[in-house]
């Protein structure tokens, strides 16, 4: 924790892991007993990481010394160990209950007689999560009397994606430079990268891409010279039960291979990756695997060659199968060189119509890994129709943390009722109740793999985050991902009080922030699914027509009659019949489709009456002047927990809050100007609009 004592508490840098003493509450009495970890196998680095977890998480909960034991020598202690090591372990645990925990689950119990509480898993990565629980439960102040409780979790591979940059950028970062990198080598300050390690395990996360999927020149090298360094990053992962991938550059063959090709037919090529991966797994034996961008916003892949992309991810999986390694590969591919002009090509459709015709011709050690929406991470937009449209082919969804386009981290915005939304959606794909939580943790196709992938939110602040509240949304990826059916109240609930501490007023305070963060960001800034609206390249910022005449296929065609985009079949760019019936129906007629995506689906005029009973354009004033006034009233809020928070902490957040109020005000201002000046339609209410 070298590198921790830098930080004051209230800077954020501890996060939910804070440990802080609990004194009173009615459970408090409870925790005192528990002096004792009794532990079985000390040699396993997982372990020895859940063991520490757990000596600095006591410690600091109860304030007493906790002493490291092979046996029991009094009780009450808290017993750790796989199913069929300490005596301990099989005695408390039935066959029933060891046979229900998978690889990486786990089972918590208090033996009514002597006190104990025991956590048994099947692997040291479960004891590691079975740890964390207990220690969310003592921090949130819950009894541990007569806990009795089975953990698996829901989906398979709960991953992150670090967008870093070996010049220590990290590509839509907001929290600082990169805790990886600096002048183009791998950090030294490996403790800040085991602290974050330790963020991830506690929140479930089990896999993490360290570079950027845009992979320039110097970061093609971790795979080479760079590798001693990787491998003791993977080292430090490895400690919390996270396997280490890399982003590649998919012309590495040409970029620091020394061939002329990189066709992922050429037998050359082939065999370089093949010899690249036999490298790397000597080096790192449980090496995740390669996550890819190919030909996706100017960056190289098989089109090149005129192959496509079931030929280029097999030639890197072929290399990895040997080894047990996965390719990630991204659907993110459209044309970024469009004309605005030209109305026949619809960016939504790309994902889609790239993908689904190659279902069945991947290895199946190949994921894709798909956007939650079939756009870029707007703050609303449909659900992206090829999750699960591929029966033959394994799929991750992959979310942003990092808030691109919902604040920057300037405004909060807590994402988990976001995904939670499209987590819900149910696709019709093969039936009613075919969701995309079931999709995606691999129970509808019985895929080999499936889970989750997001792009952090993290950087070298002190917090962490920029935003220090949103660390919620890095906890909450975390929480959701391991179980989908936490509602998004309990995960912001565990959050405030393992972070601030659980004073009743404090902790619905802050919740309402949270629960109401999303609405009030998508009411100020673009209207009713439309998207975008934002500055060109930095994407922060009011700017309604920022893309609109440019090639990136983000529009809204605005014009003085209407707004929108026409993406149904019977007269548009016919993307709704990439869902299933059901929802193609749903999105195809303006009686159906849902207010809050009119304008993704449909173009209509200003004075088009939404179900809501508003006008199109009423709609736009209204919940502009509401979005900013309610922008404000957080900042009224804030004030409120004035006295529970860390004096640092207060102000960093209130600062944030008095920002996004300002600029809240900018977006209603021009988004409002925008319209009225476009539609020559007053605000019924006569407020003013410049
Ligand atoms: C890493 C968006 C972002 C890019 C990002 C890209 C992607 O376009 O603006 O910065 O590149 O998505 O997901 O690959």
């Amino acid at each position: 924790m070298s590198n921790s004592v830098l930080y004051h508490p209230g800077d954020g840098y501890l996060a939910w892991l804070q440990y802080r003493r609990i004194t009173a509450g009615a459970n408090v009495d409870q925790y005192a007993e528990y002096n004792q970890i009794i532990v079985t196998e000390q040699d396993d680095v997982v372990i020895r990481s859940a063991v520490n977890e757990l000596t600095q998480g006591m410690e600091g909960i109860t304030g007493r010394k906790i002493c490291i034991s092979g046996k029991t020598e009094r009780t009450p202690s808290i017993v750790l160990g796989t199913f069929g090591t300490g005596s301990r372990i099989a005695e408390v645990f039935s066959e029933e209950v060891s046979s229900a925990i998978k690889a990486e689950g786990y089972a918590i119990h208090t033996d009514s007689v002597t006190g104990d509480i025991v956590i048994g898993a099947v692997t040291s990565a479960g004891i590691l999560y079975g740890v964390f629980h207990l220690l969310r439960i003592m921090g949130a102040g819950g009894s541990v009397q007569q806990l009795n409780m089975v953990e698996n979790p829901v989906n398979q591979l709960r991953m992150i994606n670090q967008w870093d940059n070996m010049d220590g950028s990290v590509e839509r970062g907001y929290a600082g430079e990169s805790i990886f990198y600096e002048d183009n080598r791998v950090t030294s300050n490996l403790q800040r990268i085991q602290d974050y390690a330790r963020l991830l395990a506690s929140s479930g996360i089990n896999a993490i891409a360290i570079n950027n999927v845009n992979v320039h020149q110097v970061e093609s090298r971790l795979l080479t010279e760079f590798l001693p360094d990787v491998a003791k990053l993977a080292a430090i992962f490895r400690g919390y039960a996270i396997k280490l991938f890399l982003s590649i550059n998919y012309a590495s063959t040409i970029e620091i291979g020394g061939l002329l090709t990189a066709d992922p037919l050429d037998s050359t090529v082939r065999e370089w990756w093949r010899a690249a991966a036999s490298k790397i797994y000597a080096a790192i034996p449980d090496f995740g695997g390669f996550l890819v961008k190919a030909d996706s916003e100017n960056r190289p892949g098989p089109f090149t060659y005129g192959r496509d992309h079931a030929d280029g991810a097999n030639m890197l999986a072929e290399a990895l199968k040997p080894h047990g390694g996965i390719v990630i590969w991204r659907c993110f591919v459209y044309n970024c060189k469009q004309d605005w002009r030209d109305r026949s090509m619809d960016r939504a459709r790309a994902a889609y119509d790239h993908f689904q015709p190659l279902d069945g011709r991947f290895m199946d050690n190949v994921i894709l890994q798909v956007k939650n929406g079939p756009i870029d991470f707007q703050v609303r937009e449909p659900v992206s129709p090829l999750l699960g449209a591929m029966p033959h082919t394994n799929q991750v969804i992959e979310f942003q943390i990092a808030q691109e386009y919902t604040g920057q981290q300037r405004h909060v915005c807590y994402l988990v009722p976001q995904w939670k939304e499209i987590l819900n959606f149910d696709t019709h794909l093969q039936g009613e109740g075919t969701t995309v939580k079931r999709i995606i943790d691999g129970n509808v196709h019985g895929n080999a793999y499936s889970g989750f992938a997001a792009v952090s939110n993290i950087g070298n602040d002190a917090n962490w985050t920029g935003h220090l509240l949103a660390q919620a949304n890095l906890f909450g990826y975390g929480r959701l991902a391991w179980n989908p059916e936490l509602s998004a109240e309990e995960i912001a609930v565990e959050w405030i009080t393992l972070t601030f501490g659980t004073n009743e007023l404090m902790v619905q305070t802050i919740l309402n922030i949270l629960m109401n963060s999303w609405e009030i960001y998508e009411s100020y800034t673009a209207p009713l699914g439309v998207g975008f609206m934002v500055n060109p390249n930095h994407h922060y910022g009011p700017n309604v027509d920022g893309y609109e005449y440019s090639m990136w296929g983000t529009y809204h065609f605005a014009d003085c009659y209407g707004i929108g985009v026409d993406r149904i079949s019977a007269t548009g760019t016919g993307y709704t019949s990439q869902y299933a019936r059901m929802n193609m129906e749903l999105y195809e007629s303006l009686e159906s489709c849902p207010d809050e995506l009119l304008l993704f689906f449909h173009h209509v005029p200003y004075t088009h009456v939404l179900h809501s009973g508003k006008t199109v354009i009423q709609h736009i004033y209204d919940t502009h002047f509401e979005g900013a006034e309610r922008a404000g009233q957080v900042v009224a809020a804030w004030e409120l927990v004035k006295e529970q928070v860390d004096g640092r902490a207060y102000q960093q957040v209130a600062d944030r809050l008095v920002e996004q109020a300002e600029h809240a005000k900018e977006w209603r201002d021009r988004i409002n100007t925008y319209f009225l000046r476009k539609s020559g339609i007053a605000d019924q209410w006569g407020r003013t609009i410049y």
